[in-house]
């Protein structure tokens, strides 16, 4: 019997990006691990991946080419040759193109695998070269990632690892315990040697539970918290004047912008009490080093953005950056010094592209955008839309068309699949190999493939390679190997990479990139923050430019950016949906919905999976305040109805007193098979975006819970 150990990488959209050692038997992968020597992963794996192989030999995987027998949607599907599935993509795009312009087909994408070559970026190349168009990939963290180049720039920010040195830790709409798990035992540490830490969070969280203060707030009101710490900073003298001199530009401008934000009116935006809101500024301001992590959820309200660059003014005003563990993490992506350029080829596209933001699929497919020529082919991998994505109803009457021809390459039969023309099977991690960023640490990984494809199951790069083929593609540019992709992506003369080779990465599955190392790093302690003017931009000196979006969510296509102004301080934009804001929406609708991240599901991934969705409960729950269910006469575990003007959805109600009163929580990523009534939570959502970045506003939402 051969038995091996392999050493590879998480694939998912998850900061944490763990080192995995698969043991190999026979061929046939038999247990994953989490790698004990990788400083990060420190030998565990969360609740989704540490049955990984479970999720690679699951019976419900899609091993072959499949094309669809029944109507759309009713998941009758025939087993098909590659060659057959091949032929028949390339015929109906070569007719689509010849009839409507490459234009009428649109790929979808995002991060079904995070792997650099398998990932983002894998199908760009192709569909740049055939002028198709571009999806503005905005699922996540765009208008927090606009917000943060407008105020520090691209850094990576604190170093996870420097948080053993934080005394005073904020986890600002950040649910650690579940979403960001091995950023924990450091947060944890930092507690035993006296750190305090805060949640802000509408939702007394796994995290929440062990924190030592947990704010609730409304949701889409953390700007107005934000802004009255700023100003109760200034009021009370808290500012370190010496970093804001020297690090720091639009100082004045901003404690003029702020005045108005008292912690009065912070508090009635917030439903945080005046006192609490004062606290929470002095104690921030005193308690060096104080550090903020900020995660996703903030972001997805009307001003998401605003509330992003008030939050990422905060350190700078108190000169937090100038101690190890001082200052903010939000997204250390920022570190690799990944060739995007090489990955997505901008070079390849035509003068002028056609452009489809991510969260309007389902407006573009029932032809409310009026597109014209009107999309007739899809082409979905590395996403799952039906669950994941905005008016769902619209959505599945466009995926219902019978003139649009639609490709999914799955594992599984989503129900983004199961509305398929064609179905590809696509390997899981064990079955192919990558190179790995974090959004995370500051790691770079390397995923060796461990066993051989099941069935006839191939990567992404080995996708595109055949579809290049057959759309009579010559460049060797899209025939390269995955080792060739692997040893181009990255920027090897970049001063992280010194020192770090390919080989070493592969034999040890990880490196740390070349960066001072933890104990001792204060990125910003002499400020040299990347942005224009080299400060801390209090004041913008780019918003003059518009509403923007970074170009790692832009595939690099050349339309114009969203001209709109924006304001160079930050604000509060109140959101779009809530009783102050829509008082007359309010009365039908009074309870703020919102769907935060499981704990046991990656996105949708998992959701059809029977441990995890034994750990998560088999169907949909929504949590309701006792207060709020007992108004409407719900008890835990009745069927409830949760509907707005958009639609509804039907679920289990789940009575707590850890939501607060007027907030409803739909945790995401079940799958339509786990509703009673099969819609899911983006039933209900809206198409509109947060005020940058093109950021969606699902949590933006007001409904009304009945008993069903
Ligand atoms: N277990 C698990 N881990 C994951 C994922 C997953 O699906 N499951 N997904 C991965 C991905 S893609 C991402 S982007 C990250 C996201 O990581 P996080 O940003 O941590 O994830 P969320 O659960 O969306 O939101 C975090 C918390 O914000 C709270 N929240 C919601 N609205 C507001 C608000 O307006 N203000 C404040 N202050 N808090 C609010 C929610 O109640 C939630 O507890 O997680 C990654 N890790
Ligand atoms: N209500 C609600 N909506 C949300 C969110 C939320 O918290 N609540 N979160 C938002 C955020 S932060 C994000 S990042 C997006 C995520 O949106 P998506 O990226 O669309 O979500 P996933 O569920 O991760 O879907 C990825 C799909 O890719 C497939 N896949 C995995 N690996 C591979 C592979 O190697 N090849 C191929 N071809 N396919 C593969 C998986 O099986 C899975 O079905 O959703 C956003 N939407
Ligand atoms: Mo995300």
């Amino acid at each position: 019997m051969a038995r091996t150990t392999v050493i590879g990488a998480c694939p998912h959209d998850c900061p944490d990006t763990c080192s995995i050692l698969t043991t190999v038997e026979d061929g046939k992968a038999i247990a994953v691990r989490g790698n004990p020597d990788h400083p990060f992963t420190r030998g565990r794996l969360c609740v989704k991946v540490n049955n990984y192989e479970e999720r690679v030999y699951s019976d419900k995987r899609v091993l072959h080419p499949l094309k669809r027998v029944g109507p759309k949607g009713s998941r009758q599907f025939q087993r098909i040759s590659w060659n057959e599935a091949i032929e028949t993509i390339a015929s109906r795009w070569t007719s689509v193109i010849a009839e409507h312009g490459a234009q009428a087909i649109l790929p979808y994408s995002y991060l079904g695998t995070q792997g650099i070559i398998n990932g983002l970026n894998v199908g760009d190349p192709l569909f740049n070269k055939l002028g198709a168009t571009v999806l503005e990939r905005t699922f996540c963290d765009s208008a927090s990632c606009t917000a943060y180049m407008m105020t520090i720039g691209h850094t990576p920010g604190v170093d996870p690892e420097s948080f053993v040195h934080s005394k005073y830790i904020i986890l600002w709409a950040c649910n650690t315990l579940s979403t960001n798990s091995h950023h924990w035992p450091f947060i944890e540490q930092a507690k035993k040697a006296g750190a305090k830490l805060v949640v802000i969070d509408p939702v007394k969280t796994r995290t929440a539970r062990l924190a030592d203060w947990h704010i609730p707030i409304r949701p889409g009101t953390d700007a107005a918290l934000a802004l009255a710490m700023i100003h109760v900073i200034i009021r009370e003298n808290l500012v370190d004047r010496d970093y804001v001199d020297k690090h720091t530009v639009g100082y004045d401008e901003l404690a003029e912008r702020v005045s108005g934000y008292t912690p009065e009116f912070a508090s009635q935006e917030t439903g945080i009490p005046v006192d609490d809101i004062v606290k929470l500024a002095r104690e921030f301001a005193t308690t060096p080093p104080a550090v903020v992590r900020i995660g996703v959820a903030v972001e997805r309200h009307a001003g998401g953005g605003q509330t992003v660059r008030a939050i990422a003014c905060l350190p700078g005003l108190i000169g937090a950056w100038k101690h190890v563990g001082g200052g903010l993490l939000q997204l250390p992506i920022w570190a690799f010094p990944v060739r995007w350029d090489v990955l997505m080829r901008p070079d390849l596209q035509p003068e002028k592209m056609r452009v489809l933001n991510s969260w309007r699929l389902g407006a573009a497919l029932t032809g409310e955008l009026g597109f014209d020529p009107p999309i007739k082919a899809l082409f979905v991998y590395n996403a799952n839309p039906m669950a994941m994505v905005t008016e769902q109803g619209k959505l599945e009457k466009g995926l219902e068309r019978e003139d649009l021809f639609t490709v999914v390459s799955e594992h599984f039969l989503t129900d983004t699949a199961k509305y398929a023309d064609i179905v590809l099977p696509a390997t899981t991690q064990l079955e192919q190999k990558d190179i790995m960023f974090s959004w995370g640490h500051l790691y770079l990984s390397y995923n060796n493939q461990a066993i051989e494809p099941l069935g006839e199951a191939v990567s992404n790069t080995e996708l595109f390679r055949r579809l290049a083929r057959a759309m009579g593609m010559t460049d060797p540019a899209f025939f390269r190997s995955d080792d060739e992709i692997i040893a181009a992506s990255l920027d090897w003369s970049s001063p992280v990479l010194q020192g770090i080779t390919l080989d070493d990465v592969k034999a040890k599955g990880y490196a740390r990139l070349n960066m001072p190392a933890p104990a001792d790093w204060a990125p910003h302690r002499e400020g040299n923050f990347p942005t224009a003017s080299g400060k801390c931009e209090f004041k913008s000196t780019i918003a003059g430019g518009g509403n923007f979006v970074v170009p790692l969510f832009r595939q690099g296509y050349n339309g114009d950016q969203d001209g709109a102004l924006v304001d160079p301080l930050p604000h509060y934009i109140p959101p779009n949906e809530n009783a102050r804001t829509a008082p007359a929406l309010a009365t039908r609708y009074p309870l703020s919905l919102i769907s935060p991240k499981s704990h046991a599901f990656l996105n949708s991934n998992y959701g059809n999976l029977p441990a995890q969705t034994a750990q998560a409960g088999e169907e949909q729950a929504v949590l309701l305040n006792p207060h709020d269910a007992a108004q409407r006469g719900i008890v835990a575990g009745a069927p409830i109805r949760v509907f707005n003007d958009r639609g509804s959805f039907e679920a289990f109600a789940t009575v707590s007193p850890d939501i607060m009163p007027g907030v409803v929580v739909a945790p995401s990523g079940y799958w339509q098979r786990s509703n009673r009534k099969g819609a899911t939570v983006h039933a209900l959502t809206p198409p509109a975006f947060a005020d940058l970045g093109r950021a969606p506003t699902f949590s933006d939402i007001l409904v009304q819970v009945s008993g069903a």
